[in-house]
């Protein structure tokens, strides 16, 4: 089989309302919907190469890829119809920290699977390329797309994307604080099932669509306001499962803590945004352009605070031939 030398470039999606838990877990359908912005600077950069060496190469920024991770991309490779022993150098690198709760399996996921569509000629509908991608990582094809986008479960066991126009007077920055160093101790995936063992994971499912659509409407109606609201609340529900689950596990540090005083503190004073935070000790602070300076300044001095990103909506995934 040619490969085609490709190139794909996707950004990491930071979701407003959250995905937690799955209905099936050979599937990886999701138990709940959710709904997300992909963020530039945080992209990830997939190349696959014809190998020259007749030998199978996987790397994972620039170094040799974990065997879990490979085997990964080997089932994606069987999943997709692709003899996944075929000779190739397949490259990925992440311009943000790896497995570090900033979706780094989300832009990995998406660009995944817009990589082996180019490099081995998959002509996908747009249906097929949604329901791969979910099997690669249930955030991944939020990130196959530009902008707000919510994915749906449907009761057929598939999901749906939906875009939803972002309002144009919002000027939307997010600001990814960063409180530690280094990889999570604990993956989302295995969190996420381990939750089932929360008293409030029934809870959590039967009332996530009400968020969902309420954010979607606030969008819509151009509300931010409401939409930080019930980012915020729908992120603590989330939070709330596995530090609620037997055995407790939970993201944050005493820094994460710190910095969700300094926003409430900061917000009496008159500051506009809302917070998220993700399967690690990050803070996602969502505001507007005019408000990012005096947030930025607010955010650093925080002790223990490493640096402070500042994010906007990212463009859509860009597939090239590599020459
Ligand atoms: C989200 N997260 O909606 C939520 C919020 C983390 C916290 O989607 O098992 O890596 O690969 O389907 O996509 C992380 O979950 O999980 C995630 P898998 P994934 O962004």
């Amino acid at each position: 089989m040619t490969i085609r030398p490709t190139k794909v470039t996707t950004y990491a999606n930071i979701a407003l309302i959250k995905y937690w838990g799955k209905a099936d877990v050979s599937s990886n359908l999701p138990a709940v919907g959710s709904l997300s912005l992909a963020l530039s600077p945080l992209k990830t950069v997939t190349e696959i190469l014809q190998s020259d060496n007749g030998l199978q190469t996987f790397s994972l920024n620039r170094k040799p890829m974990p065997e879990a991770m490979q085997v990964r991309v080997q089932n994606a490779l069987n999943d997709f119809g692709v003899d996944s022993s075929l000779p190739m150098t397949f490259a990925t690198e992440n311009f943000f920290p790896t497995a570090a709760g900033l979706a780094s399996s989300a832009s990995g996921g998406a660009a995944m699977t817009l990589a082996f569509e180019q490099a081995f000629d998959l002509h996908l509908t747009e249906a097929e390329r949604i329901a791969k991608t979910l099997k690669i990582s249930g955030s991944a094809p939020r990130s196959l797309y530009q902008g707000f986008v919510a994915l749906k479960p449907q009761a057929n066991g598939t999901v749906e994307l939906e875009q939803i126009d972002m309002p144009t007077s919002w000027n939307l920055h997010v600001l990814v604080i960063v409180t530690a160093q280094g990889e999570k101790k604990n993956s989302s995936r295995d969190a996420m099932e381990h939750s089932k063992t929360s008293p409030f994971y029934n809870a959590w499912v039967s009332e996530h669509a009400k968020d969902l659509e309420a954010a979607i409407e606030a969008i819509q109606t151009e509300d931010f306001d409401q939409l930080m609201q019930l980012m915020e609340w729908n992120t603590l529900k989330m939070h709330a499962l596995p530090t609620t689950s037997n055995p407790a596990v939970w993201y944050w540090n005493a820094t994460t803590l710190k910095v969700l005083e300094q926003i409430r503190e900061s917000k009496e004073q008159g500051l506009t945004g809302g917070f998220t935070m993700d399967a690690g000790p990050h803070v996602k602070l969502f505001c507007h352009d005019q408000d990012v300076t005096a947030w930025t300044k607010q955010l650093s001095q925080v002790p223990g605070v490493l640096r402070v990103i500042d994010c906007q909506p990212a463009p859509a995934p860009i597939v090239e031939i590599v020459e």
